[in-house]
């Protein structure tokens, strides 16, 4: 990593004109849904790049609505499971009006600011908002809505501008190897983002280039899907990447993100150890954190250069710590 240039902060406009001939290293990001690939590319086009275009911030406020509006339904199936109601029940009826008369693939979709209050007045009643409390790991909705659905009041106030903050918490499931150039005076990065598919993957496992960056989210410790737990899950993957052919020079960095949550779930108590049984430290995020590093690591036996990074992508000194790292 070393011998790469070291990155200049301004990838600007100036830098693209003049970089036309300049080399060009491909940088591929690779890891399970929901690891943080695109928040990584995101964070790296606002920090290195000239940022998000005003195209892609549209497309992200109508994927934040969208999120909104099918994490909604979810959390309603919750609180009525656990037989939690809104004592006004009009502003239930309201919110379930308006989900079941929406087209989610509208090209104008949004959340008018009266639909916003009824939102904003379910999740703060006291019954509701001590369930969402109380049962915050079990809701089968994500972080970054939970999230949302606690701003409701800006994101659907009429003079909404939707910020960096913002564009970093949307989700959309990435197809293909969607690819970003940035540029720099002396040479272009061609960041590549492989969708988590073994197809998608294995067609393009050639073209990956001599870094390549894991990324991981660490949360997910706890999850399963489809009965498999998706730690264990990363960890296979990443040791069919590790050791599949490729030149020796190849560099990985494992960036184990979301850190932020993790950290919250250990100190809650949900034991690593149902993932790890060997794991015996307890709420120790520290090393709690080291255990699975190790277990990631141990498993490269081709002997490629790994290195590790912990980071949690919404925070920006953490992402620009790491793409100083990946220069
Ligand atoms: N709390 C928290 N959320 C994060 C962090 N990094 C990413 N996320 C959120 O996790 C969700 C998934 O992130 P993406 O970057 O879209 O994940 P991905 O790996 O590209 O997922 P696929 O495209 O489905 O493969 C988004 O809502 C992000 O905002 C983090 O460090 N902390
Ligand atoms: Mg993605």
């Amino acid at each position: 990593m070393g011998n790469v240039p070291s990155i200049k902060k301004n990838f600007k406009k100036k830098a693209r004109e003049s970089a036309t001939t300049s080399p060009s290293y491909r940088v591929a990001i690779l890891g399970l849904h929901n690891a943080g690939k695109t928040t990584l590319v995101k964070r790296l086009k606002m920090g290195f790049g000239d940022g998000l275009s005003e195209g892609e911030v549209d497309q992200c406020r109508r994927t934040m609505y969208r999120n909104v509006l099918e994490g909604l339904p979810l959390l309603l199936s919750f609180l009525s499971e656990k037989d939690v109601q809104c004592e006004d029940r009009d502003v239930e009826t309201t919110i379930r009006r308006f989900l079941g008369s929406t087209d989610l693939d509208d090209e104008a979709l949004s959340i008018p600011s009266h639909i916003g209050l009824a939102i904003d007045h379910l999740c703060n009643e006291p019954s509701v908002s001590r369930a969402i409390e109380q049962n915050r790991h079990e809701i089968p909705v994500s972080p970054s809505v939970k999230w949302f659905i606690n701003q409701i009041l800006r994101i659907t106030s009429t003079s909404y501008t939707m910020t960096e903050k913002d564009t970093l918490r949307v989700y959309e499931p990435t197809v293909g190897v969607p690819t970003t150039h940035l540029y720099s005076e002396k040479y272009i990065l061609e960041v590549i983002e492989v969708e988590d598919s073994d197809e998608v993957r294995n067609s393009h496992i050639s073209g990956f280039g001599p870094l390549i960056l894991f990324v991981v989210a660490l949360d997910e410790y706890d999850k399963k899907v489809d009965e498999k737990n998706r730690m264990h899950e990363a960890i296979s993957l990443f040791e069919g990447i590790v050791n599949a052919e490729r030149p020796k020079k190849t560099t990985v960095i494992l960036l184990l993100n979301k850190f932020d949550l993790f950290k919250e779930k250990v100190e809650a108590g949900i034991p690593l150890s149902n993932c790890f049984p060997a794991y015996t430290s307890g709420t120790d995020v520290s090393k709690a954190c080291k255990h699975i590093i190790q277990q990631f690591v141990s498993r490269n036996r081709n002997e490629l250069t790994v290195f590790t990074h912990v980071m949690q992508l919404h925070n920006s000194s953490h992402a620009l710590s790491l793409a100083r790292m990946a220069a």
